[in-house]
């Protein structure tokens, strides 16, 4: 399998995923504003919509957008990361990475997309802050996971919006729930390895 990403961006979910399952992958990056892979290919021929992430399988097919690969890699080792299709905590799981890929994550393009500046900035914020508000409640069973005592997918997905906080200067300390879900996370080997493989966590001497 080849993942095609770029560093620190929501492909990084994907990455994360694939060293929790023990799976071997290549890692491609993608300059998405050349259009270019790092070996120098049309990135829209793998994506025609030209983000990242997406996964070539070996047979040359490609999966793009994250609900739909993360869901593909997390039934790669049915019931680990992923409930089984049709049930009610599936159902769930389907809610969360819809919620977070269209109302979370969108939620930092204006950040990232130099929209959020002046008096766009004040109103950017505070939709974020609704969203992450709303992840609050959505932790609010007591358990560590969106789903439950088990982490899903949708939690590495959630960890690594939530991550990019930290690179527009958005302090999450106002949610103890959400902190509390970062730092857990933060702490699991695979996000490590995935951080530091991506450059954005220094590997220990
Ligand atoms: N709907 C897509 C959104 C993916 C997306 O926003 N990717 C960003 C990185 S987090 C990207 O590649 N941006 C560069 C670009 O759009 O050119 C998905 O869920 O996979």
């Amino acid at each position: 399998m080849r993942l095609y990403f770029k560093p620190g961006a929501c492909s990084l979910a994907s990455r994360i995923v694939l060293i929790e399952l023990g799976r071997d992958f290549t890692a491609v990056s993608v300059d998405t504003d050349a259009g270019r892979t790092e070996d120098g290919r049309d990135y829209r021929a793998v994506n025609p919509r030209g983000y990242v992430p997406a996964l070539e399988l070996d047979d040359g097919r490609v999966i793009t957008e994250n609900p739909a690969l993360l869901q593909y890699l997390g039934d790669l080792e049915p019931g680990l990361l992923t409930p089984p299709a049709g049930s009610w905590d599936r159902v769930r799981l389907q809610e969360a990475l819809n919620f977070i890929s269209s109302e979370l994550h969108k939620a930092f393009s204006p950040f990232f997309q130099g929209e959020a500046t002046g008096d766009r900035l004040a109103s950017a914020q505070a939709h974020l802050s609704r969203r992450v508000g709303e992840v609050e409640r959505m932790l609010d069973g007591g358990s560590a996971y969106l789903l439950g005592d088990r982490m899903s997918v949708a939690d590495v997905y959630l960890f690594v919006v939530l991550n990019w906080a930290g690179f527009i200067g958005f302090e999450l300390q106002d949610w103890p729930r959400v902190s509390d879900f970062m730092a857990r996370m933060g702490e699991r080997p695979s996000v490590q390895a995935a951080l530091t493989q991506e450059g954005l966590l220094k590997a220990a001497a």
